[in-house]
């Protein structure tokens, strides 16, 4: 695939998140990752976290209507050729959300694929989504979704199952096809056993496809699963199939695993902009 045409419209995908002031997740790497994919991305923040590497001290929850308010904005007169969220804060903002998809065709049943990576707390362990938003994320946002892609924490929370092993993998993705989620993205990232590689699982109610990938020694993993999330999204809007969206997803957050970096006194990020020359030097 060649570079497009100067002018052209990069496909559009929108970002339903929370912004991380530490600039390592969130809506912050969801852009940079969309972009290096080659999306135009838009946004629809959910909440405004105040962080740092070290954790997140303060949570200030957007009003539900504006975050609808801006989905239907945007989709109204910029459209949408994907969607991905991220935090989603609670059932009041996940209703709001719902109800705004359901207006503008955002979901399986519209015409605009949905990335549900469902990220309920952040690497220290500080909550992003409410626990009574749990059954409106399973009953109202699962059926929704195009893929759901959770890591091995948010499989406990959503499923109920402790996976310990590549076994506990497929038992975890049957559990979340059974939930209502079309296709599935066990993420092994958490997965202690394997101390080499990192083997994702994609499930897509027929057939499983065990994604395999380096294992870095690293604490730097800041933001990883928003980028993984934003590159199949932007793959999504390029029109790809879900399985090679989820491969490409897999070979970009491998590479902007590789790439992370230190920054300050905690858990530093990805490089979601991995793929950019540096054109000034
Ligand atoms: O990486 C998950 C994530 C998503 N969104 C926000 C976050 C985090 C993790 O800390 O802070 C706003």
């Amino acid at each position: 695939m060649g570079e497009p045409a100067v002018g052209t419209t990069p496909p559009r995908v929108m970002t339903i998140a929370g912004t991380d002031s530490g600039g390592g997740a969130g809506v912050a790497a969801d852009l940079r990752a969309l972009t290096a994919c080659g999306a135009h991305g838009c946004v629809a923040v959910t909440a405004v976290t105040v962080q740092n590497t070290l954790g997140v001290s303060d949570v200030h929850v957007l009003p539900p209507a504006t975050v609808a308010a801006q989905i239907i904005a945007v989709a109204t007169d910029i459209g949408l050729d994907a969607a991905k969220t991220g935090m989603l804060a609670g059932a009041p903002t996940i209703e709001a959300i719902v109800a705004a998809c359901d207006e503008v065709g955002i979901g399986v049943d519209g015409r605009t694929p949905l990335v549900l990576d469902p990220v309920a707390a952040s690497m220290h362990g500080d909550q992003l989504l409410a626990d009574s938003a749990l059954d409106a994320f399973r009953t109202l946002l699962f059926p929704r979704a195009t893929i759901v892609t959770p890591n091995l924490d948010e499989v406990r929370l959503l499923v109920g199952i402790d996976v310990h092993d590549r076994a506990g993998q497929y038992d975890a993705a049957r559990a979340l096809h059974a939930m209502g989620a079309r296709n599935v993205l066990v993420k092994g990232g958490h997965l202690v056993e394997d101390t080499e590689s990192c083997v994702d699982l994609f499930y897509d109610g027929d057939d499983f496809v065990e994604l395999p990938g380096p294992r870095f020694d690293t604490g730097d993993t800041h933001g990883s699963g928003d980028s993984m999330a934003s590159a199949i999204a932007a793959a999504l809007a390029r029109g790809a199939s879900v399985a090679d969206a989820v491969a490409f997803g897999k070979r970009y957050v491998t590479e902007a695993v590789r790439n992370a970096y230190p920054l300050g006194a905690g858990h530093g990020p990805v490089s979601p902009m991995w793929t950019v020359r540096h054109w000034w030097e």
